[in-house]
């Protein structure tokens, strides 16, 4: 019983460590790479996207058009969804390499100061391969008041 009560309560004492060391700043991000480990599994390894609305407003001068500039900024390993856009999409990369698989052009990392030019009803999926460098982009777009900007593709 003794051993017991000695293994419970040094369990305890392990995993508040763990938790409190990893809690914040990243969590299993920053336990991932203080472990060197590179092996980003789709299925099981999707960590979010940090997205923020810098625009969203009808574009001045040309009716029925609204105009999106958004910050995102992709941690390590992120895999974005499937999708399309049914207008032009411009996408400014500020840190870090963004991959993009388009479907009828391949995959392209964009580096940081360049831009890419989205191909308009093309399926894409955006992936920060990075296992050290978060991927922070700028996203300019225009479409249709009312309508989607984006359309996801299975
Ligand atoms: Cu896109």
């Amino acid at each position: 019983m003794r051993k017991l009560t000695i293994f419970i309560l040094s369990m305890i004492f392990v995993i508040s460590g763990f938790t409190s060391l990893y809690a914040d700043d990243g969590g299993m991000d920053k336990y991932r790479r203080d472990r060197g480990m590179t092996d980003v599994s789709e299925q099981e390894y999707k960590p979010k996207v940090k997205a923020t609305s810098l625009v969203e407003a009808p574009l001045v001068g040309v009716k029925g058009k609204t105009v999106i500039i958004k910050h995102f900024e992709f941690p390590l390993g992120h895999i974005g969804g499937k999708h399309s856009h049914p207008g032009p999409v411009f996408v400014y990369v500020l840190e870090g390499k963004l991959t993009i698989d388009t479907e009828g052009a391949g995959r392209q990392t964009i580096s940081a100061g360049e831009l890419y030019q989205e191909p308009i009803g093309n399926a894409m999926q955006a992936r920060n391969l990075s296992t050290t460098e978060v991927t922070k982009i700028i996203v300019f777009q225009v479409g249709d008041e009312g309508k989607p900007m984006m359309i996801k593709v299975e």
